[in-house]
């Protein structure tokens, strides 16, 4: 019998390219249609078949308070009450602004765009229009949006498909784009050593989420830091993914190191489109219209998305918050490697903040190649079996899970009780 899932994917296809507007969410990893939603409430979905699923993707981020929170439910409705768009400032932009600044306080200055992709390809810009210089530095596995540069060796959906590096991207584009071994400290010291005076910047994602969840090694952030302060190239730490979810000040408040320039989207939005680059004061300066590096938008700043991403952040920064959700997490990611060993499966996890990793190897990988030793089939079977008993996780291997503020005690025991089954399934 057709699901009205798969009829909905059949009919998408004839008008979508595979039947979808991002190509992770077409289940083409793991296979089989993907599910369709209707609505969500808290940390539950309902698909087009009626199904009720524990989410585990959140959006791919966004949705750390939970999905349709009424406080942000409200200051959407409000907001778009009102107008729906000028093109022209407003003062929930600069209450955004201010915001951000304060969470994040190595940011001093802060321009909102409408996605990851536009404020890491911002950044970059800014990095080489700073600098004069055309060399950025990436990780392979790390995915920071689909701009031309950050196309080589990327992760999330071009990882999954094993197209790392896109079809289309000029040759010469990419000859400017040098990619390094994430958490590889020497390759870092020795590229630096031949090449720092071309570097204009380098672009990590100072937890890795796209190439599943990888955890930096202590020396290798602060090895970054260095060298580039030594070589005069920008630091943009890329927390499109880790801000507001690894800790509340985002990975470099975990870690404690402050980069040159941030890079911000996802939960900054609450699920509206939002992103954001910004940074030390003397290198934003150089934005346009008070420098000569150009950057624009139509809807930069959306009044109806900073709505959601102002309630989202207000929620985000109440006392107690961050440490809940962590707890959560732990909670959730011990219980997966405890159902694991009962029926002895080769499973590995771990979380950091709201993020978590789930690895088919004895291990949790600290390396690109670490990664591409997880057993993926074993993962798609684990992803299908999690379905059937009512569990959303990402639809690929090489993505990270996010748990969110509604996620409870109720939802973890359901959820390890379908693992357990789930687990001896395999
Ligand atoms: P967007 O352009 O998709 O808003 O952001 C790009 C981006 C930039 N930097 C990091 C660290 C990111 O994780 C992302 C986007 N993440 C993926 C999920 N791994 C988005 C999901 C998708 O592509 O559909």
């Amino acid at each position: 019998m057709t699901t009205r899932n798969e009829t909905l994917f059949a009919r998408a296809q004839q008008r979508i390219p595979a039947g979808v507007n991002s190509p992770v969410r077409a289940f083409r990893a793991v296979g089989g249609a993907p599910a369709f939603f209707e609505r969500a409430s808290g940390a539950y979905l309902w698909d087009a078949d009626g199904r009720r699923l524990i989410d585990y993707v959140g959006s791919w981020g966004p949705m750390v308070a939970g999905h349709t929170h009424p406080a942000v439910v409200e200051a959407v409705q409000a907001a778009a009450a009102r107008a729906l768009s000028f093109g022209a400032p407003t003062e929930a932009e600069i209450e955004m602004a201010e915001t951000i600044c304060r969470l994040v306080p190595s940011i001093e200055l802060v321009r909102l765009v409408s996605s990851g992709t536009e404020a890491t390809m911002s950044a970059l810009r800014l990095a080489r229009g700073h600098t004069g210089r055309d060399l950025i530095v990436k990780f392979e596995g790390c995915y920071h949006g689909h701009a031309d540069s950050l196309l080589v060796k990327a992760g999330s959906g071009a990882l999954t498909f094993g197209n790392p590096s896109s079809a289309g991207v000029p040759a010469a584009t990419a000859a400017h784009t040098l990619v390094l071994n994430y958490n590889d400290t020497a390759q870092l010291e020795e590229t630096f050593r031949a090449r720092g005076a071309e570097i204009a910047g380098v672009i990590v994602e100072p937890v890795a989420g796209n190439m599943n969840l990888v955890v930096p090694r202590a020396a290798f952030l602060e090895t970054l830091r260095t060298l580039c302060t030594q070589h005069g190239a920008v630091l943009i730490f890329d927390e499109v993914m880790t801000g507001f979810r690894v800790a509340r000040g985002g990975a470099q408040a975990h870690f404690g190191i402050v980069p040159d320039l941030t890079t911000l989207g996802k939960v900054i939005g609450g699920g509206l489109p939002v992103g954001a680059f910004g940074g030390r004061r003397d290198i934003m300066e150089r934005i346009a219209p008070l420098g000569p590096v150009y950057q624009a938008g139509t809807l930069s700043g959306n009044p109806v998305a900073v709505a959601a991403g102002l309630a989202t952040l207000r929620l985000v920064a109440a006392p107690g918050f961050q440490e809940a959700i962590e707890r959560t997490t732990r909670a959730l990611v011990e219980g997966l490697v405890a159902a694991a060993r009962q029926a002895g499966v080769e499973f590995s996890a771990q979380s950091i903040g709201s993020m978590f990793g789930l690895y088919f190897r004895a291990a949790p990988p600290e390396s690109f190649a670490e990664v591409m030793t997880c057993d993926r089939e074993r993962f798609n079977r684990f992803f299908h079996a999690m379905l059937a008993r009512g569990v959303y996780l990402a639809p690929s291997a090489y993505e990270a899970g996010f748990v969110s503020a509604a996620h409870g005690a109720t939802e973890i025991e359901a959820t390890l009780a379908a693992a357990r089954e789930a687990f001896r399934a395999l």
